[in-house]
């Protein structure tokens, strides 16, 4: 299988969540991957602050060196569970290779998580978006990486992300869902609109979840290197070196804008008030709440 094969292709099913053919192939692989007791999980629906939550993670656990966070791209320091590719290591693969403790991503919703996460007892960090912002990122995401099926028009996309059709599924059921596990598990549920606001208070409820204590002048050197501009220029966390057929930056920038309430910039009025209601429909019952304005 080479890359013209994933490239632009109709999404496959893995349960009931549309995913990509490729790593609904490679789904065996996953579901029996083995946790390690610590590794910790970054989870994430897509374009909720993964990278960026990522590179944090590598500093504090690199104890504020950035020189080691630049030893690899942030996809190979935090390998991506159930990635899979023709021609090149699956997340599994990756992380069988690295030593511990390992940082990993995924995107899966919490109920296809494999088993063993949760029978290592593994620390979880959640960063959840509000939905507005997330669909415009992900439509924009949609042209770049290639492994998307063309994502129609802005009001084509929207509706497919309400009714699910996405990669990844419904957006609503993967907040709700890990939201609901989260005294089940050792959970920090954390929300990329607080990041913006006020990184260092984040930092540091990471720093606690984590059992980690930094230097006051660390902590300012992580903040610096994991604000917006410093990672849009840095090669080893802006997805600059992958493949240009794979993504295409001049479509649209990974590191596209890196902020909150850019929906209202996209919405028309008629597309809002749609979304408003349909999305009280689906949180309807539910004390998870997110601030939407910029
Ligand atoms: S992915 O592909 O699902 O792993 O994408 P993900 O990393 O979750 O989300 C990408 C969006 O996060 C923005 N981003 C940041 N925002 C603020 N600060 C920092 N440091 C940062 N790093 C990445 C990135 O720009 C994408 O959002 P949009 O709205 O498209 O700009």
């Amino acid at each position: 299988m080479g890359n013209d094969e994933v490239i632009r292709q109709d999404l496959g099913c893995l349960y009931d969540i549309p995913l990509y053919k490729c790593f609904v192939a490679g789904w065996p692989q996953v579901e029996a991957f083995q946790a390690r007791p610590d590794d910790l999980l970054i989870a994430t629906y897509p374009k909720s602050g993964t990278t960026w939550l990522s590179e944090i993670l590598d500093a504090i656990y690199h104890d504020g060196d950035l020189e080691k966070c630049r030893r690899d791209a942030i996809y190979n320091r935090v390998p991506f569970l159930e990635m899979k590719a023709p021609g090149i290591l699956s997340g599994v693969e990756q992380l069988e290779k690295i030593p511990s403790p390992r940082l990993v991503k995924t995107h899966l919703p919490v109920h296809l998580l494999p088993a063993s996460f949760q029978e290592k007892d593994c620390k979880v960090i959640y960063m959840a978006r509000n939905a507005k912002d997330v669909v415009i990122s992900y439509y924009y995401f949609y042209q770049m990486a290639k492994i998307h099926p063309d994502p129609g028009t802005l009001s084509e996309f929207l509706q497919a992300f309400m009714d699910g059709k996405v990669a990844y599924g419904s957006w609503y059921k993967h907040v709700k869902g890990w939201w609901e596990k989260r005294h089940e598990k050792r959970l920090l549920y954390l929300f990329y609109e607080d990041m913006k606001k006020d990184p260092r208070r984040e930092i540091q409820k990471i720093l606690q979840f984590l059992g980690k204590e930094v230097a006051e002048e660390t902590v300012a050197r992580i903040l610096h290197h994991t604000s917006f501009q410093e990672m849009k220029k840095n090669p080893a966390t802006n997805y600059e070196t992958m493949p240009t057929e794979l993504m295409d930056h001049s479509l649209s920038p990974f590191m596209r804008k890196g902020i909150s309430g850019d929906w209202a910039n996209h919405f028309t009025v008629a597309q809002n008030e749609r979304f408003d209601q349909h999305y009280q429909q689906q949180m309807a019952g539910s004390d998870l709440c997110f601030q939407m304005e910029a």
